[in-house]
């Protein structure tokens, strides 16, 4: 038996100030960098070459890591991407929002305007702000009720975006048109937009009756309502016409948009959230891309994500700005193979490990689920380039960027997130965040504290069960794993021997289930 001390660090419990922060107007250094986000979709731990890839070549990404800081050990919120993209944008914990799960394309909004974002916090300190590529966060007041035709609203100009160019949630659901400042891109009169989740529009096909009309990708599960671009979606849409998207173009349209907008910003400190597509599904990226891996288009896809970090560089470099630019790449939650199409992501596979040999996946309790890729660019700041593994976590975005961006005064504007963890991001401090709560698909928490990692016993399907073949982690008994050093050892569950431990942690995922705004100051 093992007796653990959970008073080692003090608790301090710094009560939010949400939207009332300090800040307006105040005269700030002219040292503030711009700040980009490139936020990866389903990337893996072990997608990019800098992280042991194998078979897809991601110079880009690797000279990132190489100039800045790598970190082996950061963690997104979730392992699905609307709470993860919630938290990392609110500061808040998904579980402590009702709808914060996979969101539809027609979800109404489900970060509201009264909610304090990390774009806010950029506004605040004077910044320009927008949002490009994915969003999956949902759009207007009322699900099913926005006016695709005409203007959505509320949107992100709501939530502190200047500019917005999205996708209202992810390339395989509808509508399949590019969003800019809450009114479609490129609307074709010609063509009125109608959504649906719930039924089929009258005449139009559907991958399910029409299997002849997908000339571009075939569903595996699921995917086989409205055809768009030869490709099976979620959800049922009728027109677009000339706005709709074609898949192989996504990439480009999102990362010259970006570009353009660095180029009209390069003067002023800016806030770029860039949300790529890639690489979740439908996987299609331009013919450029195409067999630049040796595994098939999802390779391809990492291939082309790695090409829209390389424009983005360039267009930092071209105004003259990359040196005061501060570059966080990541991904929302870890990877998967076949996660709806045949795409030949499993067949061509190889021997690269997606989640670098971690278990689980996307959708899972397992580290494979929310362990990501993190990687820090600052070249004026960060004077020693390096590997980290102290434990990180997007949930303190929001108060890391608050600092950075100079408008927090050292306290916290989110509801969960440390500000002090500003010091493991900059690579000031190796220590890490004293512990990180993941939440999986099915709303499983584990807790990663003092080198382990405890998982809620709740119960489900071992493993994913509609299709993809990811173990899911979830037990009825609770799990215990060692994580000594970053290393994790998913695969030697020790509950049993550790009683003591098992009840310290499930007490202390408790108390920060109930306590907003819990941390354990450790420094
Ligand atoms: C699932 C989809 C999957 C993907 C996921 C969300 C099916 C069968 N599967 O429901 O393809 O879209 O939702 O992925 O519909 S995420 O990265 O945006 O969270
Ligand atoms: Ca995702």
């Amino acid at each position: 038996m093992r007796n653990i001390e959970f008073a080692v660090c003090s608790l301090s419990l710094v009560s939010p100030l949400f939207s009332t922060a300090q800040g307006v107007g105040k005269i700030v250094e002219d040292t503030r960098p711009n700040v980009v986000l490139i936020y990866a979709d389903d990337l893996g731990f072990g997608d990019l070459e800098c992280y042991g890839a194998k078979g897809v070549k991601t110079p880009n990404a690797n000279k990132l890591a190489a100039n800045g800081l790598r970190f082996t050990n950061a963690h997104s919120v979730a392992s699905t991407s609307t709470p993860s993209r919630y938290s990392l944008l609110t500061g808040e914990y998904p579980w402590r929002k009702q709808g914060t799960d996979v969101a539809a394309g027609n979800a109404a909004m489900i970060i509201t305007p009264e909610q304090y974002t990390v774009a806010d916090v950029f506004k605040e300190a004077g910044y320009t702000t927008a949002a490009f590529g994915k969003w999956h966060l949902g759009l207007g007041a009322e699900t099913g009720k926005q006016d695709w035709n005409g203007e959505i609203s509320p949107a992100l100009a709501d939530i502190g975006f200047d500019y917005s160019y999205i996708m209202a949630a992810t390339a395989d659901r509808v509508p399949c048109v590019f969003i800019e400042n809450g009114k479609v891109a490129n609307y074709d009169p010609s063509a009125p937009i109608n959504v649906s989740y719930r039924q089929n529009f009258e005449g139009e096909p559907t991958g399910r009756d029409n299997p002849e009309l997908l000339y571009n990708l075939k569903h595996s599960h699921g995917h086989d309502m409205s055809i768009v671009n030869g490709i099976g979606r979620i959800g049922y849409m009728k027109g677009g016409g000339t706005a709709l998207w074609k898949d192989e173009n996504i990439a480009d349209s999102i990362t010259y948009k970006a570009v353009d907008f660095i180029k009209a910003n390069g003067e002023r400190p800016f806030f770029m959230y860039f949300a790529t597509n890639d690489v979740h599904v439908p996987r299609f990226p331009h013919e450029r891309f195409r067999g630049t891996s040796t595994m098939g288009l999802r390779g391809d896809a990492i291939k082309q994500f790695d090409w829209s970090v390389g424009e983005i560089v360039r267009a930092l470099e071209e105004q003259g700005v990359l040196e005061n630019t501060l570059i966080i790449l990541t991904s929302d939650n870890g990877p998967v193979l076949d996660d709806g199409y045949a795409d030949g992501a499993e067949e061509l596979v190889g021997d690269h490990s997606p989640t670098g040999q971690l278990r689980g996946g996307k959708y899972s309790t397992f580290e494979g689920g929310t362990r990501v890729p993190f990687i820090v660019h600052w070249p004026a700041r960060i004077k020693t380039p390096g590997v980290k593994d102290g434990l990180v976590s997007q949930i303190d975005f929001l108060d890391v960027m608050a600092g950075i961006a100079g408008v927090s005064g050292g306290k916290r504007l989110s509801p969960d997130g440390a500000p002090i963890e500003k010091n493991t991001w900059l690579g000031a401090d190796d220590g890490g965040r004293p512990f990180a709560v993941e939440m999986a698909a099915n709303h499983t928490l584990s807790l990663i504290m003092f080198g382990w990692k405890y998982i809620e016993p709740k119960g489900g399907p071992a493993m994913v069960p509609w299709g993809p073949k990811i173990e899911t982690g979830y037990s009825t008994e609770p799990q215990l794993y060692k994580m000594a050093g970053g290393e994790s050892d998913e695969n030697n569950n020790v509950a049993a021997e550790y009683p003591t431990l098992v009840n310290g942690l499930k007490g202390e995922l408790e108390r920060i289930r109930n306590t907003r705004g819990y941390y354990i100051e450790c420094r």
